[in-house]
């Protein structure tokens, strides 16, 4: 594709301004002319050939061009009698010059950036025309017949619109134009618009009217309109644009729309924070405040701010950007919601969405998928859950027991009030390991095959691991277990002041449980704070008083002990239905213990709601069997059908279609 651009001409209706350069080099802004202004835009869409016709001042106009040091490769083709002939014949003399896609400007035009982007991304021929500016006296109208120019010139009123003279030609359309801007020529018609050639073709060429509406495109013919147009080039300048951005690798693809977004005014930033894209997407590999570096660092990057959460309202409001850019990805799905919010907050200011068509790049889904499995190596996993209690103040896990059940842990996700809420970790529980396994939760299913349940969800997951270590054994074996579980990539273990037949502590008082000495629990959990390697992995010391009766006092007393003994987190566990104890509980904790995290397992008292939870203080709620109560029973469900009805139809509306399991379980 190349430019053409117009610049034969003589310019006198501007006096003095053109009394030592052509027209062109009118000064538009203080650091701008017509003409830089223009090829600075043909070099950014990418152009690199442009044919120029001079004459007036053409050795002026040459070196100017050249001391502009744009990547551009110039053609000038002056003109001989150009104070005798229209632009016809500028056309006509650069002929050789012109096979290819051409961008054809006069060069007095001035247009903005999203002008020209459409011009050059058009797919068909097209002209810039306006639907909503009146129709002018003396310059160019377009007739418009179902969208297509038919013709253009100064006396058409009818069926007509305003336009400019900025085309793009796709190269046939462009041969049939010359050609007959040829046929004139050479029979000495050469006092004419190059349109009145056009005309003869009876729209031939197939040239779409693109309606550029208010946007600045605009001719300067005399100093009234250079007022003018240059005011309309500062508010277009000064124009804010806001893009909002969660990644936290920067590919081609981000720099491309940025590049874009800068077309359009200054560009503001906005930085998702951790826990908004922790929340939709993954947890981010670089923390808020280095991704804001990153587009800082940026060319041309106007300012970078905040954005807290996916709503942009908070950020709209503040800076009132005129345009906000996103891809078109968000137009269904959901971020529906935010993006219905985004448009109807624009709507009340008058600003304007653009969006983009969204790449789905194979290249750049490769990086994603590399950054999320960097996500799954165990220092990064392991140091997660620390990162994102700090990041949270509370946050929940949910039980898995096999690669599946880890990969719903995983993958599950709610979209509400505009927006995400998804688990943040992994229980690994002893009830449900064992019960998956069809054994009794009584430290039976030894270590090697709880670690193998850690390996089945570890390989097809990202998220923290939280490991019910049960008592932990004797000492001498729990500090092995820790170093395993650390090596692994778990991020915490939890275990219990009993010792002895460990049985669920769901059934209380009705067998036989053995609660541990405070000195000796507070051993063990030192042994295993001795034995870790990492400063991020986290032993959590689980209190069983309030299971076995002991009271509220020897519960509070063993948990200052157990944290004073150096427990990273302190679980206190009940099987009432009734929160108080609980609650009791956080409240005299928190009387003296302000930062130890506090964990729940409400299986029992759970009518409460994580909000409540987090008010009075706890820190992690696990969510301890769910995923294994409810399905056994359907898989018994499915078995009873087919025994009853002596075939499988009937249990087919109960099932997970294949295509849903394909779903879930992607084929590396
Ligand atoms: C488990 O999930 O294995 C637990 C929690 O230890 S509970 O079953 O409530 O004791
Ligand atoms: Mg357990």
């Amino acid at each position: 594709m190349k430019a053409l651009i117009l610049n034969s001409g003589l310019g006198t209706r501007m006096g003095v301004l053109t009394s030592e350069h052509p027209k062109c080099m009118t000064e538009i802004s203080t650091n701008e002319t017509i003409l830089s202004h223009q090829l600075k835009q043909i070099a950014d869409a990418g152009i690199t050939e442009v044919v120029m016709t001079t004459g007036f001042f053409d050795s002026v106009l040459v070196n100017y061009c050249q001391s502009l040091g744009l990547p551009l490769h110039f053609t000038f083709v002056k003109n001989p009698v150009y104070d005798k002939t229209n632009y016809i014949y500028s056309i006509y003399c650069a002929r050789e010059s012109l096979d290819d896609d051409i961008i054809l400007m006069h060069g007095d035009l001035v247009f903005e950036n999203e002008v020209f982007d459409k011009v050059v991304d058009s797919e068909t021929s097209c002209m810039t025309v306006s639907s909503t500016l009146e129709l002018p006296e003396k310059d160019f109208k377009a007739v418009i017949k179902d969208g297509y120019v038919q013709k253009v010139g100064i006396d058409f009123f009818n069926d007509a619109m305003a336009a400019q003279p900025l085309y793009k030609l796709k190269k046939d359309d462009w041969k049939k134009w010359l050609d007959k801007m040829v046929e004139f020529c050479e029979s000495d018609n050469t006092k004419v618009y190059a349109e009145n050639a056009l005309n003869e073709l009876d729209g031939q060429c197939n040239i779409a009217a693109l309606d550029v509406q208010n946007m600045l495109c605009s001719e300067i013919d005399n100093p009234e309109d250079l007022a003018v147009v240059s005011a309309r080039l500062k508010e277009v300048e000064n124009r804010t644009v806001y893009m909002t951005f969660s990644t936290d690798i920067i590919h081609g693809g981000h720099i491309a729309i940025i590049k874009k977004a800068q077309r359009l005014g200054k560009l503001i930033i906005g930085v998702l924070s951790d826990e908004a894209v922790a929340g939709y997407k993954r947890y981010p590999l670089v923390p808020a405040s280095e991704r804001k570096v990153m587009f800082e660092n940026i060319a041309g990057v106007y300012k970078v701010v905040d954005q807290k959460t996916l709503s942009y309202k908070e950020n709209l409001e503040q800076y009132k950007p005129d345009i906000v850019v996103h891809g078109d990805d968000w137009v269904n799905g959901f971020q529906k919601p935010v993006r219905d919010e985004v448009v109807s907050i624009l709507a009340s200011y008058g600003g304007k969405l653009v969006e983009f068509p969204y790449s789905n790049d194979s290249k750049y889904k490769a990086m994603e998928d590399r950054a999320r499995a960097e996500l799954s190596l165990p220092d990064v996993r392991r140091s997660r859950l620390k990162k994102t209690l700090e990041m949270k103040g509370l946050i929940t896990a949910m039980e898995a027991h096999s690669g599946i059940t880890g990969l719903i842990v995983e993958k599950t996700k709610v979209y509400q009030d505009g927006g995400t809420k998804q688990f943040d970790a992994m229980w690994v529980s002893s009830l449900c390991d064992s019960t998956a396994k069809g054994k009794p939760d009584i430290e039976l299913v030894d270590m090697t095959s709880r670690f193998r349940t850690i390996d089945d969800i570890m390989e097809v997951t990202t998220k923290p691991i939280i490991f019910d270590g049960d008592t932990g054994g004797l000492t001498e074996h729990f500090v092995y277990t820790v170093r395993s579980l650390e090596r692994m990539g778990v991020s915490m273990v939890i275990i219990e002041d009993k010792t002895g037949l460990k049985k669920n502590s769901l059934f209380g008082t009705e067998v036989q449980q053995t609660q541990d000495s405070i000195e000796n629990f507070c051993e063990k959990i030192k042994a295993g704070k001795r034995a870790q390697k990492t400063a991020d992995f986290m032993i959590c010391a689980r209190i069983e008083s309030l299971i076995l009766e002991r009271g509220m006092d020897d519960a509070l007393e063993r948990a200052f002990a157990f944290a004073g003994a150096g427990a990273d987190a302190i679980m206190i566990h009940s099987r009432k239905k009734d929160p108080s104890e609980i609650f009791e509980f956080i409240e005299k904790f928190r009387e003296k213990d302000k930062t130890t995290p506090i964990v729940l397992v409400p299986t029992s008292f759970n009518a409460v709601y994580e909000e409540e939870f987090k008010e009075r203080g706890a820190n992690i709620i696990i969510y301890a069997n769910q995923l294994t109560r409810t399905g056994f029973p359907a898989m018994q469900d499915a078995a009873k059908t087919i025994l009853e009805n002596h075939r499988a139809k009937e249990c087919d509306d109960k099932c997970m279609s294949i295509k849903e399991i394909i779903t879930l379980i992607p084929e590396e």
